[in-house]
């Protein structure tokens, strides 16, 4: 999955693919380079980040979700808010990625009648203060049990547990410590038997191991961190460099003779 900002304070694209054709030509990059999937984004999750009214989200993200479902891409549309899936979804978004794991029975009722498919994500708190004071007893435990309890809600409301993606929400309300229990435990979340989401691509996380190091400089750690995650059971990858994503999983899979 490559991620597509279209978001003028975007953290690692500096502004640069604020306008929706440059973001559909990132789009059309991406996928040459092997992304089965493009995750369109018009407001940052960043803490400290100004909010975005709805209809300038729409107006970034929905004329380039437009034109890559038009070229036969696999978009997902990344969005808290109804209006802003309702409008992606019409112009030919199929995957619904909601930081807020599907919280609103209005979301669910959306994702239940489009048909679409969903990302189901943890996060403790809301993007502004989530990284105030994150606490869990067992950060593993906890976000599992939720994410369990939050696939059986939509499948009782009718949502096909087929069409659901789960994801930890690495970053989304964790400690640097938090963050490791998750990925130690990756594969505790298969056995919910949902295919399994994970975004790590150069996350603060890296920086927390790497004397702080800044966005621009995480590729490494990133391609290590989506390299476990794949040997933990990670389906689909959300990341910003997919060449050298694809690079690197080629050649894992065919050294542990992994089929591609
Ligand atoms: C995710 O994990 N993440 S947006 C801060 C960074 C680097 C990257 C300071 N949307 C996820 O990518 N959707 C985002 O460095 C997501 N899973 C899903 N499903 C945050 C992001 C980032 C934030």
């Amino acid at each position: 999955m490559g991620i597509i900002n279209v978001t003028p304070d975007s953290f690692h694209d500096g502004g640069l693919y604020a306008l929706p054709e440059m973001a559909v030509t990132q789009g059309r990059r991406l996928l040459e380079e092997g992304a089965d999937i493009l995750d369109v984004g018009g407001e940052s999750t960043r803490p400290g980040a100004a909010p975005v009214l709805e209809s300038v989200e729409s107006e970034r993200v929905i004329p380039v979700v437009r034109a890559l479902a038009g070229r036969g891409a696999v978009v997902s549309i990344d969005s808290r808010h109804p209006s802003v899936i309702v409008a992606a979804l019409k112009a030919g978004a199929r995957i619904v990625n909601d930081i807020t794991g599907l919280n609103d029975r209005e979301m669910r009722r959306i994702v239940r009648e489009s048909g679409a498919y969903a990302v189901i994500m943890h996060m403790q708190g809301e993007p502004g203060d989530m990284q105030d004071a994150p606490h869990y007893d067992d950060c593993l435990g906890e976000v599992h049990d939720w994410l369990a309890a939050r696939v059986a809600l939509c499948e009782a409301e009718g949502i096909a547990r087929e069409r659901i993606a789960i994801d930890p929400g690495i970053g989304f309300g964790k400690s640097l410590d938090h963050n490791l229990a998750l990925l130690k435990g990756l594969r505790k979340f298969c056995e919910i038997g949902c295919p399994l989401l994970l975004g790590v691509s150069r996350k603060s996380f890296i920086a927390h191991l790497c004397g702080g190091i800044p966005s621009q400089e995480r590729l490494p750690g990133s391609l290590a961190a989506a390299l476990w995650g794949a040997t933990q059971g990670a389906q689909i990858l959300r990341v910003h460099d997919v060449a050298e994503t694809a690079q690197a999983l080629r050649v894992w899979q065919a050294a542990s003779g992994m089929a591609p």
